[in-house]
């Protein structure tokens, strides 16, 4: 697993993670904490740097090593994490790890080929706010990854995809990779955010967590107006 670059020490204030914490495994939908948090799932290959993505993201060296325990690699993982912005103030959500996937991609196949288990947490955990999809930069778009976004615009959910390994290309590479993958995912080029776990790029101001508190903010209801007296 890559390891996490160091928090940023200086932010010039957008929305940051103030903690993150593992909270619980579960099998199937019935053994997930209440839904009383936003959450955002997070997915990708086997591979494409889930576990590091999350580590990076939290400013954690190991948080998830809990997941990657053998065993656990086809549960849900549920992560209990704060996100705080100067403005806005704290805002919890829930982050969960739903198992990778695998290589082979037959098109009639793929959706019947994540299992029970990732179709019933996609389709009917109302808690589901949106999708952090992983795509690895130096792989072709699946159609895994297609049919998870079908999953989600079926449910009009949100999506972010972010590139995974920047590191391993060159400035101008990587400028063609991400164009390459929102042509290809019909997406707008600024909603493919570009990171790696091992520079910390994508990690600070504007980046992951930036993108994640923004969409969630976005999603919150208004507060209640004062009552008129
Ligand atoms: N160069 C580079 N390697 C990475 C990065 N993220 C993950 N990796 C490597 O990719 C492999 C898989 O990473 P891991 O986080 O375990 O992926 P997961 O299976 O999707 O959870 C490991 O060898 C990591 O060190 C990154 O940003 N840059
Ligand atoms: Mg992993």
């Amino acid at each position: 697993m890559a390891q996490p670059s160091k928090p940023e020490k200086s932010s010039t204030g957008g929305w940051r993670v103030t903690s993150a914490t593992f909270e619980r495994s579960a099998d199937k939908l019935g053994g997930a904490p209440p839904g009383d948090l936003p959450e955002i799932a997070v997915t990708g290959r086997s591979n494409v740097g889930k576990s590091s993505l999350l580590n990076a993201f939290a400013g954690q060296r190991a948080l998830a090593r809990v997941s990657s325990t053998p065993g656990r690699t086809q549960l849900l993982n549920f992560f209990h994490t704060r996100l705080r912005h100067p403005q806005h103030g704290d805002l919890a959500l829930r982050w969960v790890d739903l198992p990778g996937y695998g290589y082979a991609a037959a098109p009639q196949a793929v959706r019947a080929s994540f299992g029970p288990m990732i179709e019933g947490y996609l389709r009917k955990r109302e808690a589901l706010k949106g999708l952090v999809l992983l795509l690895d930069a130096r792989r072709e778009v699946s159609e895994y990854d297609h049919a998870l976004l079908e999953y989600m615009a079926d449910r009009a959910l949100w999506t972010i995809v972010a590139v995974t390994k920047a590191d391993k290309l060159s400035k101008s590479e990587r400028g063609m990779v991400t164009a390459g993958i929102a042509r290809s995912l019909a997406l707008p080029r600024n909603q493919v955010l570009v990171t790696s776990a091992t520079s910390g790029l994508g990690f600070t101001d504007g980046g992951l967590a930036g993108a994640i508190g923004r969409r969630l903010h976005e999603d919150a209801p208004a507060p209640a107006p004062a009552e008129e007296t």
